[in-house]
């Protein structure tokens, strides 16, 4: 096809670590509908780890192999598709220099606090997989391709709850009549959490010290299942996580109402997160992709588009779910977690939306829809897996098949 000389000569090559997870999945595809170049890597472990405790997600979702050519015949365009571990370097190495991204997303960590949490063998590995794995990328990036554009997921629960307000990353501190710009502390609350922190050092440091071009994407919980481009088709749905381990808050009580099954609201219910819709995170991470952090620089956007606390969530809830003419009953569960149940939260969210972010907003048209499709797929659900199992004080190092 002609292009005129204003336009890219080429699309923009895009390396979407994770790209078999919930979010890597609705963005892989997000991409390649809008013309990048996109591969996905990824080791499938996240699959792995629903085998060996016994959960599934509550959509059925298709091999990645049979995503990948659904999407071909859909809408002609392909995805790459480069299978491993990014803890491997030589595998890493290889993805580099065949794929050449001049972005690359990552995605792909073990992204549960409470697997975090199960026992000690389970803190390791989320700390070893997380921090080594990002750490290869940023040497794969320096040896292979250093004018690449790191585009990192962090998380908000790197911040934890202090009782002033958040900033994006950096705060303006004077100090016995000395101003200097720090980064903002950090207090996360599980292993996993922390590896988040650890990442982020890191990058921080090879940003100043090579030059690497950094944005760590600081997100809040995300809820929904559906984008424009995973509906297309059946065997183009995302995964859709309910359980205790690796469901997320509102996606959880959606399934939970459907279900009549009581919302799961732990201790006092006043934690306040920062969270956005999963359509929010796809087009987050296409304007940071299309606006790159500078060479040497590492940027922290806080990446969600409301706040929340848990019995908020659970109020909206059962209202939406009422309207179905659902029962809604919320209980109060002993807080398996060690965190402040009431606390003050307040935190800036402004750079994406300077940069153009069209927030979706959580609306009861979208609680009606989510509670829907939690409806279709009711008899999916395992309501065994429900119930928190993973204990903050009770971590041991004695193994733990089935979290007890
Ligand atoms: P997910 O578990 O659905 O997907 C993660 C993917 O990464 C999986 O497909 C897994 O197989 C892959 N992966 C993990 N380790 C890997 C490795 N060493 N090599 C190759 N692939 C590997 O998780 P998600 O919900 O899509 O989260 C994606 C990212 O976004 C994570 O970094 C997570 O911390 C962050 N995040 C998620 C949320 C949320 O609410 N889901 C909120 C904030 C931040
Ligand atoms: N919670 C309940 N009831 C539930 C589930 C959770 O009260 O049934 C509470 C938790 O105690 C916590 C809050 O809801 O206070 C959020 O918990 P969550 O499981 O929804 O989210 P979290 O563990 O923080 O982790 C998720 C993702 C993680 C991401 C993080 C963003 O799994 O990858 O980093 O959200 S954030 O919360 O901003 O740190």
């Amino acid at each position: 096809s002609h292009k005129t000389s204003n336009e890219p000569s080429e699309p923009k090559r895009v390396m979407v670590i994770g790209g078999d997870g919930y979010c890597g999945w609705a963005t892989a595809l997000h991409l390649s509908n809008k013309n990048y170049e996109v591969a996905i890597v990824d080791n499938l472990v996240r699959r792995h780890f629903d085998h060996q405790l016994g959960l599934e997600s509550l959509t059925p979702i298709s091999s990645i192999h049979n995503r990948i050519r659904r999407w071909k015949s859909l809408t002609g365009k392909t995805i790459q598709l480069y299978i491993g571990d990014i803890c491997d370097f030589e595998f890493l190495s290889e993805t580099f220099k065949s794929f050449e991204p001049e972005a690359v997303v990552h995605f792909g960590e073990q992204r549960s606090a409470p697997y975090s949490m199960i026992d000690r063998s389970r803190a390791v590995f989320t700390q070893n997989n997380n921090v080594i794995g990002t750490l290869n990328v940023l040497f794969a990036i320096k040896e292979f391709k250093e004018e690449c554009h790191l585009v990192k997921l962090g998380t908000m629960g790197e911040y934890g709850t202090p009782n002033i307000d958040i900033e994006e990353g950096y705060i303006t501190i004077t100090h016995n009549g000395r101003t200097d710009t720090l980064p903002y502390p950090k207090q996360a609350s599980s292993f996993y959490h922390l590896s988040k922190v650890h990442d982020s050092n890191n990058i921080a440091f090879t940003c100043k010290a090579w030059g690497i071009r950094a944005t760590d994407l600081n997100q809040g919980v995300v809820y929904g299942v559906r984008t424009d481009e995973t509906e297309m088709h059946e065997e183009l749905y995302n995964r859709f996580d309910y359980d205790g381990v690796f469901g997320t808050a509102l996606n959880r009580f959606c399934v939970q109402a459907a279900v009549g099954h009581p919302l799961t609201v732990y201790g006092k219910g006043g934690q306040t997160r920062g969270y956005l819709d999963i359509r929010d995170t796809v087009q987050c991470v296409e304007l940071a992709i299309a606006n790159p952090a500078q060479r040497g620089e590492f940027r922290v956007f806080n990446q969600f588009t409301e706040q929340f606390s848990v019995n908020e969530l659970a109020r909206l809830v059962t209202k939406a779910g009422e309207k179905l003419g659902l029962n809604v009953q919320t209980i109060s569960v002993p807080n398996p977690r060690v965190e402040a149940e009431e606390h003050y939260y307040n935190a800036k969210h402004t750079k994406l939306v300077e940069l153009g972010l069209k927030p979706h907003l959580l609306s009861d048209s979208l609680l009606d829809s989510l509670l829907n499709f939690a409806i279709k797929f009711e008899d999916r659900v395992d309501t065994k897996q429900i119930m928190p199992s993973v204990s903050w004080r009770k971590i041991g190092v004695k193994p733990t098949t089935i979290p007890a």
